[in-house]
C-alpha cells in the first residue's frame, strides 16, 4: 500500500458515512444507501467513486441543491416500464425503491426497463448492475452527467462523462460485469488528479485552446475527451439520448445548466433495462448461459483477465481482512467535518 493510503475498518466507514449524512440532514435512508453504496465501492477499491463522495454528497446539502429527505415514487408506466421520480433526492434510494419492480416485470415480460428520475447521480453505476444479475438477469445501466466532454473532432464540452454498465450472471460466480466512463478518464479521477497535484495521462483532455493537456487545472477549463475517438463519441450521445430525452430528463448540457455554477453532483436520469434468460431460451435457459463461460475461458486463457476481476479480487481481500485502504487526505477531509 502507497503512503498516500491508510486503512479504515469497514465498519468504522459505514459509521462514518451514515453519521456525516445523517448529521447533515440526510434521511436515514438516503444516509443508508449512500453510505452502503460508497462503502462497497470503496471496498472494490474504486477510489472516484467511494468514501471521496461522501464529500460531495455533503456539498449538496451545503450549497441547497438536494432534497435529502425525498421519497422516491415508484409509477407503474406500462407491463414492461417502471418510473421512479426521486424528487430531487440521490439516485440510490429511486434504484432502491425500482429494483424490485424491474425484476419482477422483466419475469414477467421477458425484458423490462426502469427509469429513473429527478436525481443527484454521484454513484458508479457497477453496483446497480450486478444487483440485477445476482437476480440471474442481464442488466445494462446508462446515465449522463454534466457537459465536460468534447465530441470527437469538436473542442467544447457537450457530453457527460456518461458511463455505461453491463452485467451477465454466472451460475456459482461473481457476474460478469463492466462499467466504464464514456470519456477517456472519468471526471472522478480528475478530481483526484486535482488534489494530489498529478498530471492526467495523455490523451484525455485538451485545455481552452483545444491543444492537448495532462494539468488537470487547464482541463477542467478546457474539455475532457472521449474514450475511442469517434466510437466512444457515438456510444456517449447514445446515453444522452436514452438517459435524457427518452425518459423525459435532462442531458449533460441541461444538467450544466440546472447546475447554475454550484458545482455539484449532476442531476438528471437513468435508464436500467433487464433481460430475463429464462423467458429468452426456456428450458435451454442454463446450458445457454454456460455457454458464456465457453467465451470467458477463451478470454482467460490467453492471459487477459475479464473486467472486474480487479473488483472482485480487492473485495475479497477486503472482506477477509476486515479493513480497506482510503486515501489518507479523503479520510482526513471525513474525519475533520466528523469531529
Ligand atoms: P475504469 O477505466 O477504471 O474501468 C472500466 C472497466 O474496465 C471496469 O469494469 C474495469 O474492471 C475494466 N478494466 C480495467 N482495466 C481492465 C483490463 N486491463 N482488462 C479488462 N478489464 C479492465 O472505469 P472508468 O474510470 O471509466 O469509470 C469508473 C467509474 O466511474 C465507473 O464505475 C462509472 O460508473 C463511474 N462513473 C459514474 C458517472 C456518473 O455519472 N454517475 C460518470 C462517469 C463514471 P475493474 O474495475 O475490475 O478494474
Ligand atoms: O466520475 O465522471 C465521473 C462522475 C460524474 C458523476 C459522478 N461521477
Amino acid at each position: 500500500m502507497s503512503d498516500d493510503f491508510e486503512t479504515i475498518a469497514i465498519d468504522e466507514a459505514r459509521a462514518l458515512g451514515e453519521g456525516l449524512l445523517s448529521a447533515a440532514g440526510y434521511s436515514k435512508d438516503h444516509a443508508r444507501t449512500i453510505t452502503d453504496c460508497v462503502v462497497r465501492a470503496q471496498m472494490d477499491e474504486c477510489h472516484s467513486h467511494g468514501l471521496y463522495r461522501l464529500i460531495s454528497c455533503l456539498e449538496l446539502i451545503e450549497r441547497g441543491k438536494v432534497d435529502p429527505a425525498a421519497t422516491p415514487v415508484v409509477e407503474d408506466r406500462a407491463p414492461a416500464i417502471v418510473r421512479v421520480d426521486a424528487r430531487r433526492g440521490v439516485s440510490l434510494s429511486a434504484f432502491e425503491a425500482g429494483l424490485p419492480v424491474i425484476a419482477e416485470k422483466a419475469r414477467h415480460c421477458g425484458l423490462a426497463a426502469l427509469a429513473i428520475n429527478n436525481c443527484f447521480h454521484f454513484s458508479a453505476l457497477w453496483p446497480e448492475v450486478e444487483r440485477i444479475a445476482d437476480q440471474g438477469l442481464v442488466a445494462i445501466a446508462v446515465t449522463v452527467s454534466h457537459a465536460w466532454v468534447a465530441p470527437a473532432g469538436g473542442s467544447r464540452p457537450v457530453f457527460g462523462t456518461n458511463p455505461f454498465a453491463f452485467a451477465w450472471p454466472r451460475p456459482g460466480k461473481h457476474p460478469f460485469v463492466f462499467d466504464f466512463a464514456t470519456s477517456a478518464i472519468a471526471r472522478g479521477d480528475i478530481e483526484l488528479h486535482r488534489r494530489m497535484k498529478t498530471p492526467l495521462p495523455e490523451g484525455t483532455a485538451i485545455n481552452a485552446d483545444g491543444k492537448p493537456t495532462t494539468d488537470p487545472d487547464k482541463a477542467v477549463d478546457g474539455a475532457m475527451l472521449t474514450f475511442g475517438a469517434h466510437k466512444g463519441s457515438a456510444l456517449s450521445t447514445m446515453i444522452e439520448l436514452l438517459a435524457g430525452p427518452l425518459i423525459g430528463d435532462l442531458t449533460s448540457a441541461e444538467s450544466m445548466a440546472f447546475d447554475d455554477g454550484a458545482k455539484v453532483t449532476p442531476f438528471h436520469g437513468e435508464l436500467i433495462i433487464a433481460l430475463d434468460p429464462a423467458s429468452f431460451m426456456g428450458q435451454a435457459a442454463r446450458d445457454n448461459l454456460k455457454r458464456g463461460e465457453t467465451l470467458f475461458d477463451a478470454i482467460e486463457g490467453q492471459g487477459a483477465r475479464l473486467p472486474s476481476a480487479r473488483r472482485y479480487r480487492a473485495r475479497a481481500r477486503n472482506t477477509r481482512a476486515g479493513v480497506m485502504p482510503v486515501r489518507k487526505n479523503v479520510l482526513d477531509e471525513l474525519r475533520l467535518r466528523a469531529a
